[in-house]
């Protein structure tokens, strides 16, 4: 099964952060997609369920250079 993780990502303000956050997401391993709103500033993961931790995503994106914050 599959779950679904937004979180929210702080010092994106063009479209090549959205392209560096998205290709940094979906890098971690069981990730299936990542999907960023560069007006809300959230990022929408879809994972395998079990599979990368949390922690896996927020650093994740601390490592492409930006601040990221677990919503739900
Ligand atoms: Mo361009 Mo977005 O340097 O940080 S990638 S503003």
């Amino acid at each position: 099964p599959e779950e679904t993780r937004d979180l929210r990502v702080d010092g994106m303000t063009c479209a090549s952060c959205v392209g560096r956050v998205e290709k940094a997401v979906k890098r971690v391993p069981g990730v299936l997609e990542a999907s960023v709103n560069l007006a809300t500033g959230g990022v929408r993961v879809r994972r395998l369920a079990g599979s990368a931790g949390d922690v896996a995503l927020r650093e994740a994106i601390t490592r492409a250079g930006y601040e990221a914050t677990l919503l739900s």
